[in-house]
């Protein structure tokens, strides 16, 4: 009885912890600006691009002076019921960033914020010649050196980073998340601008036990409480 009744906590267990995720937002701009979406940036194709195209199709481009002001803004709402969020993303860093320590002017920032809140803030380095990588974000596309207008590596040095946020604690139904640029270094325009591409966002909730589930976890308890009980009542040998 005692392994009957650890068997059937143990498959109960099973089917009570695993953690799902959903879909519930992605876009990558070849169908224009999806609804969800606003910011000062225009959908553009990589010819129009002062850069090379890096076989995305049509992105989401900011090349205007912007800051928290100007950012851009995604709506998720209706979101169904979940413990946390997570969102990927392609962060297109135009000319010359300078990063956040060294450089000139430096202090250019990207910056991600999820219901206000700052969840990611990444400052690449384009211009010294020598790239930064930043911790939440993995360079997935180098096309140094032929950032436009400049066959140097330097100062007009495009980078494509590929970001992961996940594990985002998140309850409501409404998640906002913002992209914005800016720093004290932040010159814009043709110096420095942004892009974004392939944005996904999947909502992950615990699952709840379902009913059979509780089921085999009262019977696997109650199991378990027959037998000490039993146990008890055995008489004691000296
Ligand atoms: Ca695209
Ligand atoms: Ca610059
Ligand atoms: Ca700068």
């Amino acid at each position: 009885m005692k392994l009957v009744g650890y068997t059937l906590v143990a498959a109960a267990a099973a089917f009570a912890v695993p953690a799902s995720a959903q879909t519930v937002f992605t876009t990558d701009f070849e169908s224009g600006m999806p609804a969800e979406f606003s910011g000062q940036g225009t959908i553009e194709s990589p010819g129009t691009l002062p850069t090379a195209d890096f076989g995305q199709g049509h992105l989401y481009n900011d090349t205007t002076v912007t800051g928290p002001a100007g950012a851009s803004v995604l709506t998720l709402s209706g979101l169904t019921p979940h413990d946390a969020l997570s969102i990927e993303f392609d962060f297109l860093a135009w000319n010359s960033w300078d990063g956040s320590s060294q450089g000139f002017p430096q202090g250019d920032f990207f910056e991600v914020l999820l219901d206000g809140t700052l969840i990611a803030s990444i400052s690449p380095n384009n211009a010294s010649g020598t790239l930064f990588v930043p911790g939440s974000a993995t360079l997935i596309f180098d096309p140094a050196p032929y950032g436009f207008g400049d066959s140097s590596p330097f100062f007009d040095r495009d980078t494509v980073y590929r970001v992961t946020l996940g594990g985002l604690t998140h309850t409501a139904a409404t998640a906002v998340f913002t992209f914005q640029v800016g720093g004290s270094g932040w010159q814009g325009g043709s110096d420095e601008a942004f892009g974004l591409d392939n944005i996904r966002v999947d909502a992950v909730s615990s699952a709840v036990p379902e009913l059979s589930t509780w089921a085999l976890l009262i019977l696997g308890f109650g199991a378990i409480g027959g037998f000490l009980r039993r146990r008890e009542r055995r008489p004691a040998y000296a």
